[in-house]
């Protein structure tokens, strides 16, 4: 006798099941949790939801293709060949180019031409040879400036933008670093900061060690940090930074 396709669908559950829990790579603690919101699901929906058969195959086919991707995502990550995740925050006062780095470290495709004052923050991604930042590029606009500290717990590593050329409102940049260095979040933690010294370019740019010296950096003694002289409009100096910052980021990790 032919089998019917509701009797087709029921011989094949097992196997689609065996082959689900077999490629199940996800936490016991992420299991438990989604099990827990299955549960609540199927009840929602009972009782369409309590019988194998009114599982489709095409669901359990989905499940197990995303269990299969899981389990290269692990290999990948276990073999070391996926990219370890790191969130930077990038701050810095308004017009610093804070935006403008930013854009200039991801891949030429995804670079936007135009910049454009940023509203409360942007969440941008870039790639190096081994890590993958998430970068929450925060406005340095005064009336959004006590978002940042909402973002700290968060960050992995810190980088701070000056407008080199901007000396009248250097002494605010300093006022803000200050604040942020003596955060809760901030304070106790051997955060990396890479400080961008931007604008070089312009004629009133004051060097690097300058900046330095006029936002105080040598008594940051509890923190790794460096500075960059940096002409974000031409990419200069953007990946000697990152480099540092990367190899900070790696450090703390292991
Ligand atoms: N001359 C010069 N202008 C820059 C540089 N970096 C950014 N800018 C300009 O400064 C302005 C503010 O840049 P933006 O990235 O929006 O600053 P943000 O407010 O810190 O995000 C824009 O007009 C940029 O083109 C730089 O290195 N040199
Ligand atoms: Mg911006």
């Amino acid at each position: 006798m032919v089998p019917s396709a509701t009797q087709r669908e029921r011989a094949s559950f097992p196997v689609f099941l065996g082959l689900t829990v077999l490629t199940d790579v996800r936490s016991p603690r992420e299991r438990r949790r989604r099990r827990g919101r299955g549960t609540r699901l199927a009840l929602s929906r009972a009782p369409s939801l309590c019988s194998p058969c009114a599982y489709s195959s095409g669901t359990l086919v989905l499940t197990y293709l995303i269990n299969i991707m899981g389990l290269f995502d692990k290999l990948a990550g276990w073999l070391g060949l996926k990219k370890k995740e790191v969130h930077v925050l990038c701050l810095g006062l308004d017009n610093s180019g804070k935006t403008t780095i930013i854009n200039k470290l991801k891949p030429s495709n995804a670079q936007t031409q135009d910049i454009v004052p940023t509203i409360g923050f942007s969440i941008e991604k870039f790639k190096t040879s081994s890590l993958s930042f998430t970068v929450f590029d925060m406005s340095g606009q005064g009336r959004y400036r006590n978002l940042w500290e909402h973002y700290y717990k968060e960050g992995q590593a810190i980088i701070f933008v000056i407008d080199s050329s901007d000396k009248l409102r250097m002494v605010v940049a300093k006022e803000e670093l200050d604040t942020l260095l003596n955060h809760p979040d901030i304070k106790h933690r051997r955060i990396p900061i890479l400080f961008f010294a931007n604008k070089m370019d312009l004629r009133d740019a004051v060097s690097s060690v300058k900046v330095s010296q006029l936002l105080s950096l040598e008594n940051i003694k509890d923190k790794p940090w460096h500075i960059c002289a940096s002409d974000a409009l031409k990419g200069e100096g953007l990946q000697e930074g990152v480099d540092w910052l990367q190899d900070q980021i790696q450090a703390l990790k292991t």
